[in-house]
């Protein structure tokens, strides 16, 4: 893993329904997210905020809401993720709505074919965000980005990536899904997309989710990039979230996921998306954000199953 990490603030909203994910990469500056990671021995350069259309508030046109907008969006992220990722620095993307994805995607996916490395992707969600203009109830883009990243969507996002599919299908793992509409999960299918849903993780645990998902990208010998929809958590423990589910991750499950995730030594870029400071207590859920970061990020609390016997 990069020592050096860049945090890319993208303060949009354009892709989802409600307002207020726009004041996320500040709401996770305010909650500490450089200096933890600094604590933990990491050079972290903050390059501010990117620049994009505003929230115009239109409905959907052709099925997409605010298309024209998030293409412009999408290609600023893709331009500021991949300059980071090859000048050596670990990107972490600051959401923003999900959406944003495409772009750290595209990045990440372009970056990984110049290094002749294989991508596997890890999208933490209560949402499969696998919708096109065919099957999305909202037209919200938001929930689509898994869709365009796998090849499906329309041809301005696809364009974004340097080849179309930016990431195979199979290469793509999904944790912590709930929320899936009915004609989105056909098309999951039939791409192949590899789902541990909420009923998988309570069957088999997150230790084995994570454990057969890290095995898998092992074999692969693949990079990993993660995609963090902070809406994957329990709304008890993350209410500050535009699109809340019952029945999500806990604490202690994400914290594992996190700090599985980290042992692999595999992900080289993050996102952290989907916070809503207008809708959020204290500020709570970017710091809960932040905390699970941090374990993403090495943070450990004891050496794992050493139990500091003497011998
Ligand atoms: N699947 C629904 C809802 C949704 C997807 N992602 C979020 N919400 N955050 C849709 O509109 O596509
Ligand atoms: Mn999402
Ligand atoms: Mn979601």
């Amino acid at each position: 893993m990069s020592k050096n990490i860049s945090l890319i603030g993208v303060p949009s909203d354009i892709g989802a329904s409600d307002r207020g994910a726009c004041m996320g990469p500040e709401a996770l500056r305010v909650a500490g997210l450089a200096e933890e990671l600094m604590d933990l021995g990491f050079a972290v350069k903050d390059t501010g905020n990117l620049y994009g259309p505003k929230n115009p508030e239109n409905p959907p046109e052709n099925g997409y809401r605010h298309l024209k907008e998030n293409v412009i969006w999408s290609k600023n992220i893709q331009e500021a993720v991949f300059s980071e990722i090859h000048d050596g620095n670990l990107p972490i993307t600051l959401g923003g709505d999900h959406a944003m994805s495409i772009g750290s995607i595209a990045a990440i996916a372009r970056h990984c074919a110049d290094q002749k490395k294989k991508l596997c992707v890890i999208w933490i969600d209560a949402h499969a965000d696998f919708n096109t203009c065919d099957t999305s109830p909202s037209g919200n883009i938001h929930g689509m980005p898994v869709a365009v990243a796998a090849g499906y969507g329309p041809k301005e996002l696809l364009a974004i990536g340097h080849k179309v599919p930016m990431v195979d299908a199979p290469d793509i793992y999904q944790v912590g899904i709930r929320s899936v509409d009915k004609h989105e999960k056909e098309l999951v299918v039939e791409a192949g997309v590899v789902v541990y849903d909420m009923r998988c993780i309570d069957e088999i645990g997150m230790r084995e989710t994570m454990h057969q998902i890290l095995k898998e990208v092992e074999e692969k010998d693949a990079c990993l990039h993660v995609s963090f929809d902070v809406d994957s958590l329990d709304p008890t423990i993350a209410p500050g979230v535009a699109t809340t589910i019952p029945g999500g991750l806990t604490y202690r499950e994400a914290q594992l996921c996190m700090e599985m995730i980290h042992d692999s030594g595999r992900m080289i870029s993050l996102d952290i998306m989907e916070i809503n400071p207008a809708l959020d207590k204290q500020n709570g859920t970017a710091k809960l954000a932040v905390d699970l970061t941090t374990s993403l990020f090495g943070r450990q609390i004891f050496q794992p199953n050493r139990h500091n016997r003497k011998k």
